[in-house]
């Protein structure tokens, strides 16, 4: 078995043993969380995404200069909107519980429906993506740990950005960028297809992981601002991340 493989299936294990946990509640279970993997953890962490939609966290325009106003309004009313309507028709035909999250379902997400794993991805995907961003800020830039994080495994942070946007730009069709941390704490680089993202087991994954950062690089994204030019698009992109959710993200698994 070649070690990707088996890594995929650990954590595939580890994840069916934190679906038991949520079970069992996690009130009080602090002495057992500390033995967790990283994989375990998702299922605890306060990230858990259920199948609305939450309010965008700031207005449309606020993204102006990087992402337009009317891009914003189409991808989050409409593109997202839809994924989430659709995830719960698909959620409901599938009798899956209205108050389970998506990051129990994923793990074990390719025995069910098409529709389910692409509305799924779709809305968790995007929920992430939204807060991912914030207004642009000057010099943006991960501080403190995470910053040391990246340039521990990356070398840079330049050569990290490099690493990232050549998964945008390079994944064929449409897809998202992934910043993942593995179940040793290390940070990895990917891309995913369509609407898959590193939490679905699913064979044709390149990366899995706990997702810490994502980049949307459908042409829904970009196109009304940057046509066909992804590369520009991913390397404005920069100013808008809001590091300060990465590293809570990073923390919490
Ligand atoms: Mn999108």
């Amino acid at each position: 078995m070649s070690p990707k493989k088996n890594n995929r299936r650990t954590f595939l294990k580890n994840s069916v043993t934190g679906t038991a946990m949520i079970a069992m509640g996690v009130q009080g279970m602090g002495f057992l969380l500390e033995s967790f993997t990283t994989s375990e953890k998702i299922k605890t962490h306060s990230f858990n995404t259920g199948f609305d939609q939450q309010p965008l966290p700031y207005a449309y325009d606020a993204l102006e200069n990087v992402i337009d106003a009317t891009t914003m309004e189409i991808h989050y009313s409409k593109h997202a909107a839809a994924y989430s309507k659709n995830l719960k028709d698909a959620a409901s035909a599938e009798k899956i519980d209205s108050n389970s999250t998506l990051e129990k379902l994923f793990p074990e997400i390719s025995k069910y429906s098409m529709k389910l794993r692409n509305n799924g991805g779709g809305h968790y995907n995007h929920e992430m993506f939204w807060q991912c961003m914030r207004p642009k800020i000057n010099d943006n830039k991960p501080e403190g740990n995470l910053m040391k994080l990246i340039e521990k495994d990356f070398g840079s942070f330049t050569d990290f950005k490099k690493q990232f946007a050549d998964a945008g730009k390079n994944r064929f069709g449409s897809g998202w960028a992934w910043l993942c941390k593995d179940q040793s704490g290390s940070l990895k680089i990917g891309s995913t297809s369509n609407q898959d993202n590193p939490l679905m087991n699913i064979p044709s994954n390149e990366i899995n992981g706990f997702p810490i950062l994502c980049l949307d690089v459908w042409e829904h994204a970009y196109y009304l601002k940057y046509q066909n030019k992804r590369a520009d698009y991913i390397e404005n992109w920069w100013n808008v991340v809001n590091w300060e959710y990465v590293q809570k993200r990073y923390i919490a698994v």
